[in-house]
């Protein structure tokens, strides 16, 4: 049997609090908006909040360049406002995840600040500088191919010092030295800081990156050009595990949660050296499976057509291989850096919108693994309207891209519409428009009506129809189902939590069926239909029995859809997309 663990029971509700709740009208959310939205959020029956960085930023990256570690930005509130968010969680019986983005800082964090100012500076190596190289010709080169995630390369030239200094994310996000024990000393005692404040544990940004290939190689050439992905010289590098082992010891102090952002791992046994139950690192990881199955050979700009056999064959890996092996999945399918996933793997067709949000809660919410929600998920949020124009896109990613692709082809208009699809599709910004609290206000209640500031990313132009009030009072909405998948999660936990995990009839083109048995026996089939249409399915001797020998028991949607049942073998499928 599995080991039972508290953070494995818990679902986590996921915050991106830029664009939850503006409390004073600057049209930037902000944390006494949270607070106010708290028992909306409880309502969803969730264990867990995490929020997106709100320590003090530039903001180049959201919140994702840090440059105090201690401090909250004054965009989201204060240090008080803090303490009473912690504490108005924890009243109701949540917890609370704070986002630790420790690969790389701010450039304007006094490290690196201190680290620039002279090669003699004693936070020179908490940085990582190197010279340049010169080509045949004499000019000068960065020290290796790396590219950057946001385009570019991860290089940067210091003017000043003469030397470049890596970030793999934007120039503004310069990477820690992780080889220099009193970066991994600050490190800790950020973690001690924020978990003596009452944080029950962290949601860890890159964390699997930050230990790079000794020596920094050049990356292997997969495209042309001269600037190549460095995912093979950063990821899960050689001290990683010390790193991790050495944060596990405190964080098995407080008995604190903690998952790891892992991208760019495609082998479980990777994965399970963070998260194996006897290796004392972290509770679970975010791996990247699901969401890089459409991403192309040049990554997330190049298009590949989403496969739901491709679904299904990752479910079935990384489902039993946790579980033979005894790790943890960490379950999402949204966040901040994802596009609504009702746009992008069914379809928002105002036909189709609720059922497939609701498809995909059963889909997802039933397997093994801790739940991570994302705000909007819950009541079917979507995609960007599909004819945004470039000025309403906001990602440091999706503009820098914009901008080389401008640059290098400026007359391709062939490619420039591909790629704004592509932006569209998978874009970050289509999980940051402000959450549409009710259809009447004129900014959806994000905000208020303040004549000089406007939310600081447009408001979706559906929210008239489509938005919490409506959700929370209409019973057959997602939300609604949503929150019976979260309550049967906990009353069933034997079969949800700890059960085994069995895929159905793996080789079927639109059906993702599964079963999930506890201990006991006690068992629960789960069928899901991913395309939009009718069709009849039968279902295998072997698993006849499931259906209808009382053992079932699922939320009221799901029943309704039994019901269907003739009697003979086979399931129909009355609403097209379930
Ligand atoms: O969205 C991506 C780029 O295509 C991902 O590779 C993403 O950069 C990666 O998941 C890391 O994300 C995290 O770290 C970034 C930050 O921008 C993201 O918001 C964060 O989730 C840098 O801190």
């Amino acid at each position: 049997p599995i080991r039972r663990a508290w953070w494995k029971e818990s679902c986590v509700y996921q915050i991106y609090p830029a664009s939850f709740k503006d409390s004073n009208g600057d049209g930037w959310g902000d944390i006494p908006g949270i607070i106010s939205k708290l028992d909306y959020v409880n309502s969803l029956g969730v264990d867990i909040v995490w929020l997106c960085p709100i320590l003090k930023s530039p903001q180049v990256d959201m919140g994702y360049d840090i440059s105090d570690y201690k401090d909250i930005d004054p965009l989201y509130g204060t240090m008080a406002d803090h303490d009473a968010l912690i504490k108005g969680l924890h009243d109701r019986g949540m917890k609370y995840i704070l986002d630790l983005v420790v690969n790389h800082t701010s450039d304007q964090h006094e490290w690196f600040q201190e680290s620039r100012s002279s090669k003699e500076n004693p936070f020179r190596d908490w940085y990582i500088w190197r010279p340049a190289r010169y080509d045949e010709n004499g000019t000068r080169q960065p020290p290796n191919n790396w590219e950057s995630a946001f385009s570019g390369s991860a290089w940067e030239w210091d003017q000043s010092t003469q030397e470049y200094y890596l970030h793999i994310f934007a120039k503004e996000q310069p990477d820690l030295n992780w080889e220099n024990p009193k970066v991994v000393a600050a490190v800790h005692d950020i973690i001690r800081f924020w978990l003596d404040r009452g944080v029950d544990g962290f949601r860890m940004d890159v964390i699997n990156i930050i230990s790079k290939a000794p020596g920094l190689p050049d990356a292997k050439t997969t495209k042309p050009g001269f600037l190549q992905s460095p995912v093979e010289h950063i990821v899960c590098g050689p001290k990683l595990h010390d790193y991790l082992q050495a944060i596990g010891k405190i964080l098995c102090e407080y008995d604190a949660f903690s998952v790891g952002e892992a991208p760019g791992v495609h082998d479980g046994n990777e994965i399970l050296k963070i998260v194996g139950h006897d290796r004392g690192e972290l509770s679970m990881a975010f791996n990247f499976a699901i969401v890089d199955i459409d991403h192309g050979p040049e990554g997330r700009w190049s298009p590949k057509p989403f496969r739901i056999k491709l679904l299904k064959e990752i479910i079935n890996k990384w489902q039993t291989f946790m579980l033979e092996n005894v790790g943890w999945n960490a379950l999402y399918m949204e966040n901040h850096d994802q596009s609504r996933t009702v746009s992008r793997y069914c379809s928002d067709d105002l036909k189709y919108r609720t059922i497939s949000a609701k498809m995909l809660a059963g889909h997802l919410g039933f397997q093994s693994g801790t739940l991570f929600i994302f705000q909007g998920q819950e009541w079917a949020q979507v995609n960007v309207p599909r004819d945004w124009p470039m000025e309403k896109y906001k990602d440091i990613e999706v503009l820098n891209h914009w901008t080389t692709i401008l640059r290098d082809h400026p007359n391709n208009a062939e490619l420039q519409d591909r790629t704004k699809r592509q932006y569209w599709l998978v874009g970050r910004d289509n999980g940051r428009t402000p959450v549409q609290w009710n259809g009447t206000d004129k900014y959806a209640g994000f905000t208020t009506e303040n004549p000089h500031k406007v939310p600081w990313m447009d408001i979706h132009p559906d929210y008239t129809e489509w938005n919490v009030d409506n959700a929370v009072n209409d019973t057959k909405s997602a939300f609604h189902y949503w929150k019976s998948v979260l309550a049967l999660r906990k009353e069933e936990k034997d079969v949800f939590v700890y059960g085994n995990f069995e895929m159905v009839d793996f080789d079927h083109e639109d059906v993702i069926a599964y079963v999930r048995t506890a201990d006991n026996g006690r068992k629960a089939f789960i069928v899901t239909n991913f395309v939009s249409k009718v069709f009849w399915w039968a279902v295998s001797k072997a698993h006849e029995s499931l259906l209808f020998d009382g053992k079932l028991k699922m939320s009221d949607h799901v029943i309704e859809r039994l019901r269907n049942y003739n009697g003979a073998n086979e399931v129909k499928f009355a609403d097209g997309l379930h």
